[in-house]
């Protein structure tokens, strides 16, 4: 038996950077599992969350973050705040950028403020795979901050993500596991449940609407066979509530026909998905509203 307080490097890893960049694709990649949700919409991903990578001589602790942007709301000033708040906690911080796109002021930004917290960092070019010219805006990046070690990757392909985790492992501390080794993230069932169906939102819905939902799941209840599930889809106006039904019915369906495939695949069980839409007048500005739907503003 191996003695479970060895020791080996472990600690928390930020995947900080502006929105849509593949921060929560590269931690699904690592985990070879879904644990955040991932859609080509900016700010898909709202609060920190934690996935963690067991290896024999390691114990990753990454941090997916929300994309650091300009807020427009009290939802968005939660999402940069927690994302920030996550640079001072963390032991070695992954700056990641879009190689197939220049960096803008929010690169710049950010890289500034992962230079001021003189942590251990890693600048991550990510998407080498959808650019021939892997290296055109190369130097622009690597001019943002003198850079202590910068990796290309494609999370979407699994490129250099052995040579990232080596230059991650080896500037964590060595210590203690800090999570039981059968951990594989810190969202609950429950709440995963909740954003794969808000992904399904996001991903079949335009404009202001994918931003403007929240779901939370109010009843789970195994039934032997099935597991019964009812959630909530809350808008911020009724005119949604009808983009959301969609032509009689039509968007609702194909919302919980593809969230049920995602969730049965996932729990590993059947379910029946009972979806609800509920207007929820501008809840992103507040603070009661957001509390309830569980962002701790
Ligand atoms: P985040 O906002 O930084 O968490 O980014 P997401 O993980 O949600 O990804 C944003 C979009 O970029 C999605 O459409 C992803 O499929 C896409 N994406 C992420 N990583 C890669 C990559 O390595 N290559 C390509 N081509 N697309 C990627
Ligand atoms: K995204
Ligand atoms: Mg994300």
């Amino acid at each position: 038996l191996l003695p479970t307080d060895q020791e080996v490097h472990s600690g928390f890893v930020a995947l900080v950077g502006k929105p849509n960049v593949g921060k929560s694709t590269l931690l699904n990649a690592y985990l070879g599992q879904k644990v955040s949700i991932v859609s080509p919409k900016p700010q898909t991903t709202r609060v920190p969350v934690r996935g963690i990578l067991n290896g024999p001589d390691a114990q990753i602790i990454f941090v997916d973050t929300p994309g650091i942007h300009k807020p427009r709301h009290k939802l968005g000033n939660f999402m940069v705040d927690v994302a920030k708040r996550a640079v001072p906690n963390a032991d070695v911080i992954c700056f990641m950028v879009d190689i197939t796109v220049p960096p803008n002021r929010m690169d710049r930004e950010i890289a500034q403020m992962v230079l001021l917290s003189r942590k251990p960092h890693i600048l991550v070019l990510n998407k080498v795979d959808a650019t021939d010219e892997a290296d055109k805006h190369l130097q622009e990046y690597r001019d943002l901050a003198p850079w202590e070690m910068e990796v290309a990757v494609s999370a979407r392909d699994k490129l250099g993500m052995e040579t990232l985790l080596a230059e991650i492992v080896q500037r964590l501390p060595v210590g203690h596991r800090l999570y039981p080794e059968d951990q594989l993230s810190d969202v609950s069932e429950r709440s995963l449940v909740a954003e794969m169906i808000r992904e399904k939102v996001m991903l079949n819905t335009e404009e202001e609407i994918p931003h403007s939902i929240a779901v939370e799941v109010e009843e789970w209840e195994d039934r032997g066979k099935v597991v019964y599930i009812r959630a909530n889809i809350s808008v911020e106006k009724d005119s949604q509530k009808g983009i959301i039904i969609g032509a009689g019915g039509s968007m609702l369906r194909k919302i919980g026909a593809t969230s049920r495939f995602e969730i049965e695949r996932s729990l590993g069980r059947q379910i029946y998905l009972d979806l609800w839409i509920k207007v929820r007048e501008n809840w992103r500005q507040k603070p009661n509203e957001l509390r309830w739907l569980g962002y701790d503003v």
